[in-house]
């Protein structure tokens, strides 16, 4: 069994979202941010989510590791493509984008006081993150010109990762307009009935 630390409208959607399509047996503990439950920082030190609790009892935290992990502990589910296979790269390079770039500049808006000592800058943090979150988004959309799914082809956690930033955007709370393939990307996984039913929960659109 896995335990996922989440709750709605966090990153633990990207995450239930690969365990709900892996067939993998799991449970959600809720985690409220201003009451996590008692000895979480043992578990995410840094008190995010999702943080999730392998059947070996062992807990990992960060989305993308997450997901990686998923990707090959279910090499089946469709999640990814396989090691050493030729759409990897890709995949990794997509994974690590979306994670150690535009989740990280998303966060910088809405915990705009951990970027300035300054009280009187956040609005321009904000507005940095902004821009630069709209840098990153339109080079994916570029990245999906002419193509169904960022990755070989076929459907990836990639793409529903991708999915859940876009409902993210500060501004837009949705894919900002010009953003046509990131639009045709979340509208076909937004069809899909195990991503609809997360949804009735983490509440993106
Ligand atoms: N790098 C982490 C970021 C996780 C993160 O920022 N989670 C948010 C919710 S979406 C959170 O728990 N924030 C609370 C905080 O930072 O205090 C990941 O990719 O999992």
């Amino acid at each position: 069994m896995h335990t996922l630390y989440s709750r709605p409208g966090s990153g633990g959607f990207v995450v239930e979202a690969a365990l709900a399509i892996a067939g993998a047996p799991y449970e959600v503990v809720h985690v409220e941010k201003a009451s996590p439950p008692a000895g979480f920082e043992k578990l995410s030190p840094l008190r995010q989510v999702p943080a999730l609790t392998l059947p070996d009892g062992r807990t990992i935290t960060e989305s993308g590791a997450i997901c990686l992990l998923l990707s090959e502990t279910f090499p089946d589910a469709g999640l990814g493509p396989a090691a050493g296979s030729q759409d990897r790269p890709e995949f990794l390079r997509w994974m690590f984008f979306l994670s150690s770039m535009l989740y990280p500049t998303l966060m910088r808006f809405f915990f705009c006081e951990r970027s300035t000592t300054d009280p009187g800058g956040l609005e321009a943090v904000k507005e940095a993150a902004v821009i630069e979150a709209d840098r990153g988004f339109s080079i994916m959309d570029q990245a999906l010109t002419g193509r169904d799914w960022l990755v070989g082809g076929q459907r990836s956690i990639a793409d529903i990762y991708l999915l859940m930033l876009a409902y993210w955007h500060p501004i837009a709370d949705k894919p900002r307009d010009e953003w046509t393939n990131i639009i045709r990307v979340c509208e076909a996984l937004k069809r899909d009935p195990l991503v609809a039913e997360l949804n009735e929960m983490h509440r993106f659109w």
